[in-house]
């Protein structure tokens, strides 16, 4: 008989799910340095043991094959491994080159979403845009949530001042574009969001959503009111209207610091239930009810996302969600819309926006589109790189983003790229977009660093602090993102010889602090002292508790006079441009308008190189109406031409009334099947893209950000 071989140990290791704004807590087991087991961590104070099946699919990323380990250079149509040194010494080459043949603004920079979800990213990136000195600066907020920030900017003066709903404490909660069930939340780290909204209509209260589509968030509600694309402006104007022509506005305890008060019920004047009802598909009666329930309920709140953000009127309609939960009471209060204090405060201090953030300082060169935050609106990058002229970009630096699956007209940016005379990717994968680069660097993925989320603890429903030091052992001479910005930060430094010194100075002391240096220092100068002092925050794996949000106006508002704008200039100067919504005219016959979707298992763009993530049935489908599909002859699972202005795809259709007749909805992130994409997994899986059909032309005018919902589409049955 021979003798079983005794079992290492396993090793226990709690930490953050990188991957969506949930941020849950993790355990981790492993043996022998392989990932045995994931599952939520039951004592993380905020998620309390949820996770998704994302979090299980981290063991994946961990091991993939197709994960990028070492740098790459492309050589004709081939990949060839390079040591980093050789890597780094092109890309520098490379970008110098660029900008000493073009000038500074030849060069653009794109960071992607998952930039947010990596400390040392976060340390590093918009620092390292920033050093290039060019105009041409993008990142994923301008296919966002650029509009909150500009709403949180003109109102409360500072863009991450974003007010989250209070859910654990309201007793009314109304969605306007959100779908937590599936997006596990977002502008809202409110991990288990689906207990939580349960545990709303267990204590009698209402969960309300206005959305195109019966979601899968719908499904649980207490109501769920069909709302056309793109018209929640006018929704929520008639829903200010209702409350100031039957009097039920309450300021509560913003009252003795609120400016526009008088101009905002000017502005909503025009906008009555009875106007909107039509264009928006709302009856009046509801319109109305809605507004007495916001105003009429003790602990409630409205809150939007993604469907209101990304659309026509993206900034007025975030303005008009806040100014609802101001003017009916529920600003700052338990329930309502209200403030975080995180223990390190983003606030203070240079942080990611560079202060108090920015708006309007200048325009993009072909459109005019505003700069926020230094950065120009993504939707403009194609016709920057196309449009000949002084300032033309010509090359470009993606860091965890993958704009030809995530921007507007993803195919055209997509063949600008491929003209570039200098690309480098910063990222672990080959795909849709780094196909095109010259170089990638890739960077160590999440189990394989340390992490604190200094972006969602700002955004919780409840002030909590978490450190989780790596669970993984990253590849023999991996680099983290940070330490390859931050190389690149000291070897791109322009200047004379001082001004390198410094940078070359300032470079090694990073390193010799690295990113739990930086972070200890910031968690020292903590509003709770020593609870969250670092040896504090490893002495406590599953993180810190601090307490549930607390009213915090108006010592927390940034705005010069310390005073709320309720009716921002810039915002009442976009009014007319909605008004004139209630005149459009009517699509054509048979034109409909797409919408979008997340999925329960996807991450944007980029964890379809998981089996257990996409496997059985694709779902990359067209949701369209039983009326609309019998008039286009389409049937369950028949494939469809899906036509736009800006191009067209081939997908299969999901006939259901789920969603409202007119409206079709299709999920972005997919399309993964092109030549030369490294991602074997994601290309037998691949569907199409949504963003070759969403128009770059199509954005908020007063912000910039892309408009993907209501996209004018045809849709056809594929003959056989
Ligand atoms: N599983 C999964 N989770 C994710 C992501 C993912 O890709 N997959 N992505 C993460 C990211 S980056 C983000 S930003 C968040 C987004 O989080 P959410 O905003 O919750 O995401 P969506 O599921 O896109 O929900 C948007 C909803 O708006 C609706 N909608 C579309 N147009 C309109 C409109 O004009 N008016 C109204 N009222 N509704 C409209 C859509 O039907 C949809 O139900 O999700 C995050 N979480
Ligand atoms: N039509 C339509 N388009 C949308 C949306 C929509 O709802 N509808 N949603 C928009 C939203 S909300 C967002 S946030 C954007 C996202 O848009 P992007 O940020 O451009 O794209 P992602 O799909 O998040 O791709 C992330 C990239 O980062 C890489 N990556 C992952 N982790 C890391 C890391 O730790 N470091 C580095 N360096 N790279 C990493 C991945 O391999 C991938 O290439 O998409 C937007 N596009
Ligand atoms: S909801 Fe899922 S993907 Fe998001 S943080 Fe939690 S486990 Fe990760
Ligand atoms: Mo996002």
């Amino acid at each position: 008989m021979v003798p079983a071989r005794a079992a290492s140990p396993a090793n226990q290791h709690f930490a953050t799910c990188p991957l969506c704004e949930a941020a849950c807590g993790i355990a981790v087991t492993t043996r022998d340095g392989v990932i045995t087991d994931i599952r939520g961590d039951t004592d993380d104070p905020a998620s309390r043991g949820h996770i998704c099946p994302k979090a299980v699919a981290l063991k994946d990323l961990h091991e993939d094959p197709d994960r990028l380990r070492q740098p790459v250079k492309r050589v004709g149509g081939e990949w060839v491994q390079i040591s980093w040194r050789e890597a780094i010494d092109l890309t520098v080459r490379g970008i110098q080159g660029v900008q000493r043949r073009h000038g500074s603004d030849a060069l653009a920079v794109y960071l992607g979403n998952p930039t947010v979800h990596s400390l040392g990213a976060m340390l590093f990136a918009p620092a390292f845009s920033k050093s290039l000195r060019t105009k041409n600066r993008y990142s994923a907020t301008s296919v966002d949530q650029l509009p909150h920030h500009l709403a949180a900017l003109f109102s409360f003066g500072h863009p991450l001042l974003i007010p989250v709903p209070d859910l654990d404490h309201t007793d009314c909660w109304i969605i306007f574009g959100a779908n937590p069930a599936v997006s596990n939340g977002s502008l809202m780290t409110a991990p288990d969001v689906v207990k939580r909204l349960k545990a709303i209509r267990a204590r009698g209260g209402e969960v309300i959503v206005i959305d195109p589509r019966r979601t899968e968030t719908a499904e649980l509600a207490s109501a769920h009111h069909f709302i056309r694309p793109g018209t929640d402006g006018l929704a929520l104007m008639a829903m200010l209207n209702v409350i100031f022509t039957e009097n039920l506005v309450k300021l509560g305890r913003v009252a003795d610091f609120i400016d526009g008060l008088d101009a905002l019920r000017e502005a909503c004047a025009p906008f009555t239930p009875a106007r909107v009802s039509a264009a928006t598909g709302l009856p009046a009666d509801t319109i109305r009810a809605l507004a007495r329930k916001l105003a009429t309920t003790e602990r409630a709140v409205a809150y939007g996302r993604i469907g209101v953000s990304t659309q026509e009127f993206g900034a007025l309609s975030c303005w008009l969600i806040n100014a609802l939960n101001i003017v009916t009471g529920h600003l700052d209060v338990p329930g309502g819309a209200m403030f975080t204090l995180p223990a390190v405060d983003l606030l203070r201090g240079g942080g990611m926006y560079g202060g108090s953030g920015r708006f309007g300082r200048w325009k993009s060169r072909v459109r005019g589109l505003p700069e926020f935050a230094g950065e120009l609106p993504v939707a403009a990058l194609a016709e920057e790189m196309e449009t000949p002229g002084e300032g033309q970009v010509r090359g470009l630096v993606t860091h965890a983003g993958n704009p030809v699956l995530s921007a507007p007209n993803g195919a055209r940016l997509e063949g600008a790229l491929s003209n570039l005379e200098f690309f480098v990717a910063i990222d672990f994968y080959i795909n849709a977009t780094t196909r095109h680069a010259h170089v990638i660097l890739p960077p160590t993925a999440g189990l394989e660093r340390d992490h604190y989320d200094l972006v969602f603890h700002t955004l919780a429903i409840r002030n909590t602090a978490k450190w989780s030091p790596a669970v993984m052992a990253a590849a023999p001479g991996a680099r983290h993102d940070w330490q390859i910005l931050s190389e690149l930060i000291m070897r791109l430094s322009r200047g004379g010889p001082l001004t390198r010194v410094k940078a070359w100075g300032v470079s090694m002391l990073v390193n010799l602090l690295g990113v739990r240096g930086m972070l200890k220092r910031a968690l020292a100068g903590s509003r709770y002292g020593a609870q969250v002092a670092f040896d504090a925050l490893q002495g406590a794996p599953h993180g810190v508790d601090l307490g549930a949000l607390t009213s915090v106006l108006p010592q927390r508002l940034r705005t010069a006079n310390k005073r709320i704008a309720l009716a921002p200039d810039l915002m009442l100067a976009d009014v007319p441009r909605l008004a004139a919504l209630l005149e459009r005219p009517a699509a054509g016959a048979d034109e409909l308008v797409l919408i979008g979707r997340r999925d329960l298992r996807s991450n944007n763009s980029w964890m379809a190189n998981s089996e257990r993530l996409v496997r059985g049935k694709q779902r990359c489908a067209l949701i369209i109406h039983p009326d609309d599909a019998a008039s286009r002859g389409l049937v369950d699972g028949a494939m469809a031409r899906v036509q736009s202005r800006v191009g067209g795809i081939e997908v299969e259709v999901a006939v259901s009334d789920a969603v409202m007749a007119g409206v079709v909805c299709l999920p972005h992130g997919w399309g993964h099947d092109r030549e030369g994409v490294r991602l074997r997994i994601a290309r037998a899986h691949g569907g199409a893209s949504h963003n070759d059909l969403t128009d770059d032309q199509r954005v908020d005018a007063l912000s910039g950000n892309a408009a993907f919902s209501g996209t004018a589409v045809r849709v056809q049955l594929v003959a056989e």
